[in-house]
């Protein structure tokens, strides 16, 4: 049956119209004022907002971790997107044993069947070889057409800088994007090493492990390396005001580089770690300073940034206690193991839920970021970026039919009965937000109807994606 959602406004990334939108099976058919349409199922949007479904390219789902693993997986990470407004995600594959594509054929069963939600993929890139620069050329027919690289994790995760620079600049030359998780891993061996000597054991010890300038540089490496590499660079969670100077520098040096920050960096400093449920905000990298919050939202407002993410990577606080999930009981070991030393705390805040929501309230109502901008930073920039525009990102004839109507004078009372990330606390637990998705549709598929949850496992297809822009 054809839907049509009448009278309400239309934000997109460019502008803000009044405008009705015809669905026709899976996709947008019409986009015009005063629409009507006999056999259409009519949605009143008047006084909401209608926004694309937002789109997350940074997300951990069943990551493992430290004997543990991230606590959502493919159907429960995507219905708490969807609750916030958010229909489309981008996970990571690890390269383990293996050629790539073994690598991505262990990753997809993971979704299939269980997504619920749209999902991409983008390859990590953790054992450098000639063999892996060759294989990299099987990517793009497997629909992933981003790749993460790590300064940071020695021996386990980080390339070489040489490394770095080769793999980005075979991957520009298959029209490839490279990620970069910028932190200095030697710098952070040596730190940890002796904290844990001197019996700095807390969870603040792992922010002071891991010093904000080594991000600068290795955010300035990376930069550096792309332009050598004559190669497109996206600097992923950026929490530190120099990085965004960094980037800055590169684009306006030509170089084609882009980031993202995420909203816990946006929200909470350092000394939260402090608090005696600090592990709650552990991750990596860590939380800032309120000036480093001050550049990030400066970076995002004057467009130095082009995208809010989220990392969202969950554990249970306490994972010895089960939380009813959809009525089933569920505990996964989370922060406790971590008591007595930060370096056995999982790494990871829940969050994809969360950022529409929060984002909504403190940046747009607040009037920090315009509506426009939000559309930007949360749907159609990453779309564009990795490959998905216009099927996603944008409301317009033929695309998707991903949207989501926000109330946006809805009160809510937000935190983990609200949220419905599978783990047994919320970062944002007792805000007071204004504004929240009522309908949310997937391809056309209602999966949220007056804000309760109606999708199912496997509703979410795997997106094959094109090579992106550089914005
Ligand atoms: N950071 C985290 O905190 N968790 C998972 C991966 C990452 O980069
Ligand atoms: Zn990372
Ligand atoms: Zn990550």
């Amino acid at each position: 049956m054809r839907k049509l959602i009448k009278n309400g406004t239309i934000v997109s990334a460019e502008n803000s119209l009044k405008a009705d939108i015809l669905i026709e099976g899976e996709t947008i058919a019409r986009v015009e004022p005063g629409l009507s349409c006999p056999d259409a199922e009519v949605i009143d949007a008047a006084g909401m907002v209608v926004l694309p479904g937002g789109i997350d390219p940074h997300v951990h789902i069943n990551l493992p971790m430290m004997g543990t693993r991230s606590s959502d997986d493919y159907y429960t990470a995507g219905k708490a997107a969807a609750i916030g407004g958010t229909t489309c995600l981008i996970d990571f594959v690890a390269q383990d044993e293996g050629s790539l594509s073994e690598n991505i054929s262990r990753k997809l069963p993971e979704a299939r069947g269980t997504a619920s939600v749209d999902y991409g993929l983008h390859m990590n890139i953790t054992r450098f070889s000639s063999q892996v620069l060759e294989e990299l050329a099987d990517l793009p027919g497997q629909g992933i057409t981003s790749i993460k690289v790590f300064t940071a994790y020695n021996n386990r995760l980080r390339l070489g800088d040489g490394e770095i620079f080769q793999t980005m600049r075979a991957a520009a030359r298959l029209g490839l994007l490279t990620l970069v998780h910028a932190e200095n891993g030697d710098v952070i061996e040596v730190l940890t090493a002796e904290a844990l000597e001197q019996g700095r054991t807390s969870p603040v010890w792992h922010a002071r492990t891991r010093p904000a300038w080594g991000e600068v540089e290795a955010s300035l490496r990376a930069v550096a390396l792309a332009a050598q590499a004559e190669a497109p660079v996206y600097l992923v969670h950026m929490n530190v005001a120099g990085e965004v100077d960094q980037l800055a520098y590169g684009r306006a040096h030509g170089v084609r580089v882009m980031g993202e920050t995420c909203p816990q960096y946006l929200f909470f400093t350092e000394q939260d770690l402090e608090r005696p449920d600090g592990t709650k905000w552990l991750c990596s990298p860590p939380l800032r300073s309120p000036a480093d919050q001050q550049g990030l939202w400066q970076g995002l407002e004057n467009g130095t940034i082009q995208v809010l993410a989220t990392d969202h990577c969950p554990f249970f606080y306490d994972g010895t206690k089960a939380i009813a999930y959809e009525d089933e009981l569920v505990a996964l070991p989370g922060k406790e193991l971590g008591r007595g030393c930060f370096t056995r705390v999982p790494n990871g805040v829940p969050g994809v839920g969360d950022r529409l929501p929060v984002f909504w309230t403190h940046a747009v109502r607040s009037g920090r970021i315009t509506p426009n901008q939000f559309a930007a930073l949360t749907a159609a920039n990453p779309a564009r970026i990795f490959g998905l525009y216009p099927k996603k990102g944008c409301l317009k004839p033929g695309s998707d039919a991903d949207i989501a109507i926000w109330d946006p004078e809805m009160r809510v009372n937000y935190g983990v009965g609200t949220a419905k990330h599978r783990t047994d606390y919320n970062l944002y637990e007792g805000w007071q937000l204004t504004g929240f998705p009522r309908q949310v549709f997937l391809r056309g598929e209602w999966i949220v109807r007056d804000g309760e949850w109606r999708g199912r496992a496997g509703m979410g297809q795997f997106l094959r994606r094109q090579r992106g822009e550089v914005i």
